[in-house]
C-alpha cells in the first residue's frame, strides 16, 4: 500500500541522485528543487505520513534530522541557514506518500511560506 517511488529509490529500483545514506535513512535531491539545495531525506522503512508515527518511531525520526543536520553541512548551507519541512495529507502539500524531510536551503527562505 505504501510502496511508493520514494520505496523503490531507498531499495535502488529508480535512479537518484542520492547525497547521504546510512542503514535507516536515505536523502537525494529533490527533482523540482525549490530552492539551490533541494534534499528530500527519507527512513527506508516506509511510513506513509507524519500522521502513522507511532511511538517506536522516535528514534528513526531524530535520525531524519540527524541526516540533515550532516548534509547541510556537506552542502556549505549550515552557517548560512536553511529551513527542514514536512508536508502531511492534501493541504499540507504532500504528494508521494512516504514520509520524508525536505532540507531547503542556498537562498534565503523567507516566511510565511506560500
Ligand atoms: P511532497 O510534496 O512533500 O510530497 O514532496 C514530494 C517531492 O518529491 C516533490 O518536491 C518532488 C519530489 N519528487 C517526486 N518524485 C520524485 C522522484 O521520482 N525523484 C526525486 N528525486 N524527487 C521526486
Amino acid at each position: 500500500m505504501s510502496d511508493t517511488i520514494f520505496g523503490k529509490i531507498a531499495r535502488g529500483e529508480v535512479p537518484a541522485d542520492l547525497v547521504y545514506e546510512d542503514e535507516a535513512v536515505v536523502a537525494f535531491r529533490d527533482l523540482n528543487p525549490q530552492a539551490p539545495t533541494h534534499i528530500l531525506i527519507i527512513p527506508r522503512r516506509p511510513i506513509p505520513t507524519l500522521n502513522d508515527l507511532e511511538e517506536e518511531d522516535a528514534a528513526l525520526v531524530g535520525k531524519l534530522f540527524l541526516a540533515a543536520k550532516q548534509i547541510a553541512a556537506q552542502e556549505g548551507i549550515a552557517a548560512a541557514g536553511y529551513r527542514t519541512v514536512i508536508n502531511c495529507n492534501a493541504e499540507g502539500g504532500q504528494t508521494v506518500f512516504h514520509l520524508h524531510l525536505h532540507l531547503l536551503g542556498g537562498r534565503p527562505m523567507g516566511w510565511p511560506p506560500g
